[in-house]
């Protein structure tokens, strides 16, 4: 299926606002989106799926008309409360239109912070009230004509419709190419932090390429990836995970490598470290204007301000850098000073084709994470 043809679908029941947070299942959805966003759809790429909730919500108090919101399956967590406690139609009755990406498909191989979510997916959306179909490559125009027919009869009730897109859906269209400026590599910088971060310290790294480009550097470099806990999903909460180990032990220092995307998925926890200050984190956000990771949306905000945000929040200690001379000099200087810290690394856009995967469970990695630190610390 073409997702022009789709979105030309969408808007022939009425729809002209599409928000929400890119997946890579939803990629060429999203290139489309981007591209008719310049047209005749006003698009949003929102700092998390709930957000997006909200401006669908408030886009048809001011027009009557649903908007679409599209979200990777993960996402769902995200949109639950707006969803029972704001558009529900025991509460305002505010019609949507869900495009879900369907990761961990039970039956399909993909990665583990899928596979439990994939098995709940359709379940989540009954609880939740909200009917469905699932669409495929082999889904018909007169199909989805079909699916968007109940949709909007469900609009009417003053409810919401999702669509379940599995993977492969969506065939290859014109991409959405852009370049954001920036010339460090991403892996090239995460190498540098590895090499230059105390060898004593742990790191909690976020969702999506980073982590990947982690492991692959730290296996290069030490021969193991076992001071690296890989938040594989759950994007958005690295920084709060890293937080609550520091706080277990000011002597341990422990370096939370976030991307752009995912802290500002949860921005608030800047604010809540910063109140905190622990002297032995390391926050670190690699930002490249963009959800890289599936994709190369660009995100909702686009800016080299996470560093002055955090200095607003009230982090003693923050720097910008945008070569591999600046990052080590700022990687020296955190490590001579005591305070919380965070270095922004602006970085390309660019990525290896043949990047690999973690080839253990995300389970096994949370086990030998544990043990070395542990063994470390003995009497924890
Ligand atoms: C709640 C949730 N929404 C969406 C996703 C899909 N997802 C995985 S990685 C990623 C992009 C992360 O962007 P960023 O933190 O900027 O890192 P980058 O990929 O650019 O290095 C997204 C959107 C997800 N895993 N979880």
């Amino acid at each position: 299926m073409k997702a022009s043809v789709f979105l030309q679908e969408v808007k022939n029941i009425g729809i002209h606002t599409v928000t929400g947070v890119p997946d890579s299942t939803l990629k060429q959805f999203c290139d489309a989106v981007c591209l008719a966003h310049e047209k005749d759809m006003s698009h949003y790429v929102t700092a998390n799926e709930g957000a997006a909730v909200g401006l669908a919500a408030g886009a048809y108090l001011a027009t009557g008309r649903p908007g679409l919101v599209y979200l990777q399956n993960s996402g769902l967590g995200n949109i639950i409360n707006p969803l029972a406690s704001i558009a529900n139609e025991e509460v305002y009755g505010i019609p949507m239109l869900f495009v879900v990406g369907w990761r961990g498909e039970p039956g399909t191989k993909d990665e583990p912070q899928h596979i439990y979510q994939g098995k709940v997916t359709c379940r989540l959306l009954e609880v939740m009230g909200v009917p469905y179909s699932v669409i495929d490559a082999g889904t018909t125009a007169a199909q989805l004509r079909e699916i968007l027919a109940r949709a909007s009869r469900m609009f009417a009730e003053n409810r919401q419709y999702a669509v379940i897109v599995r993977k492969g859906t969506f065939e290859k269209e014109q991409e959405f190419l852009w370049k954001n400026g920036y010339q460090l590599v991403r892996e090239q910088a995460l190498k540098i932090i590895l090499e230059n971060v105390s060898r004593e310290a742990f790191i909690v790294s976020t969702t999506g390429k980073i982590s990947r480009e982690l492991y692959e550097q730290s296996d290069a470099l030490y021969g193991n990836h076992d001071r690296i806990f890989m938040t594989v999903g759950g994007m958005g909460h690295a920084s709060m995970i890293a937080y609550g180990m520091a706080q277990a032990d000011s002597d341990k220092r422990i370096v939370c490598i976030d991307g752009d995307g995912a802290a500002m998925m949860h921005m608030g926890a800047l604010a809540f470290l910063a109140k905190q200050s622990p002297r032995n984190l390391l926050h670190i956000v690699v930002n490249n204007a963009a959800h890289e990771s599936v994709g190369a949306m660009p995100t909702g905000y686009s800016g080299q301000t996470y560093y002055q945000i955090a200095k607003a929040c009230g982090y003693p200690n923050t720097c910008l850098v945008q070569t591999e001379a600046e990052l080590e000099t700022a990687l020296l200087d955190v490590k001579n000073s005591n305070g919380l810290s965070m270095i922004e690394v602006m970085t390309s856009l660019d990525s290896r084709a043949d990047l690999g995967r973690p080839k253990e469970s995300a389970e096994e990695n949370r086990v030998r994470f544990m043990r070395v630190y542990r063994k470390e610390n003995p009497g924890r």
